[in-house]
């Protein structure tokens, strides 16, 4: 009986215009910006009313956004998690309030039932490609990694690393010397790869550059580059998103590789609200697990074009 009920429920939300609130991050980077427009463009297309919410990063105003999406009583929530801890409670509540949650690009420690879906990568196996990377590259010789972590506590930078760690495991001639956050974004890479550089004899002793987005990567490649060296040469850059700005890096030969990552997160995301509210089924986690790599003779400057005008 509830289950027709709740069927009955949800198909008139599919009736009417549906209302979806998005708790997004924040603009930390160009693939974060993509996201977002995109998202709004999978809206309109749909006929959906968006309503958007910038948390600067900070999971208060995400948690403050969701709460104030369940008081407006939205058909839906949109949530990229900032970090992957502290989202029982707001989900409890709307869970409550029978507002069904689906998570962006990111993941939680909740428990799946506090959610109705996510989508995402196997940010796992990004880290993995990243890594393999470095293993070819390198061939065999010795090769100190200094690598830029996401930030910390999120889901991507936790298993960005766990990546990576993986694929180098086995070459002992690759080795993480220093590791350390820049919360995906291109001014604390630039800072903290600065602090690399001067703790290791000028940038000298470095052979590789590991960062989770390609953000930080383009920070840390103007750091390199006022310590007089050269990006993508001495010191080689790999990274993940597949932005327009890491193809410019590499067309210029100052950046070498990234795994890249679709931020048309939203799609997937409508499609599967969609079925929610037509039948009330909950729609498997909807994870892209294949991650292709780029790197600079895969015609950086057509990847760049081909890429400028999609919201970066
Ligand atoms: C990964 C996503 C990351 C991007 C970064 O799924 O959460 O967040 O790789 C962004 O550019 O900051």
């Amino acid at each position: 009986f509830m289950t027709t009920v709740a069927a009955l429920a949800f198909g008139t939300a599919a009736a009417s215009a549906q209302t979806v609130g998005f708790a997004q991050i924040g603009s930390e980077s160009g693939w974060r910006a993509a996201e977002t427009t995109i998202t709004r463009q999978q809206a309109d297309e749909r006929g959906i009313d968006l309503k958007f919410s910038d948390a600067q990063q900070k999971q208060e105003n995400q948690i403050a956004a969701i709460r104030s999406f369940i008081a407006q009583g939205v058909d839906a929530i949109l949530l990229a998690p900032v970090v992957a801890t502290g989202w029982d409670s707001v989900l409890e509540e709307a869970k409550d309030a029978e507002i069904p949650v689906v998570l962006l690009d990111r993941q939680v420690d909740s428990d799946d039932d506090l959610y109705l879906t996510a989508v995402g990568s196997d940010l796992v196996h990004e880290g993995e490609v990243a890594g393999q990377w470095l293993v070819d590259a390198v061939d065999g010789k010795d090769c100190r990694v200094v690598e830029l972590q996401g930030t910390t506590g999120s889901s991507p930078a936790i298993d960005r690393k766990t990546g990576f760690e993986n694929a180098i495991k086995g070459h002992d001639n690759i080795e993480i010397i220093r590791s350390q956050t820049g919360d995906f974004t291109r001014a604390q890479g630039k800072e903290v790869m600065e602090s690399f550089l001067q703790a290791e004899n000028g940038g000298k002793d470095i052979c590789a550059l590991y960062a989770h987005n390609d953000d930080m990567a383009v920070g840390a490649i103007q750091a390199i580059k006022e310590a007089g060296l050269k990006p993508g040469e001495d010191i080689l850059v790999v990274s993940i998103d597949a932005v327009p700005d890491i193809f410019q890096a590499m067309a210029n030969g100052e950046a070498n590789a990234t795994v890249e990552l679709t931020p048309n997160m939203a799609g997937p995301a409508f499609d599967a609200l969609k079925t929610y509210w037509d039948s009330g089924e909950a729609p498997e986690k909807f994870i892209q697990t294949e991650s292709k790599l780029y790197t600079a003779s895969d015609d950086p400057k057509g990847q760049y074009e081909a890429r400028k005008g999609l919201g970066y």
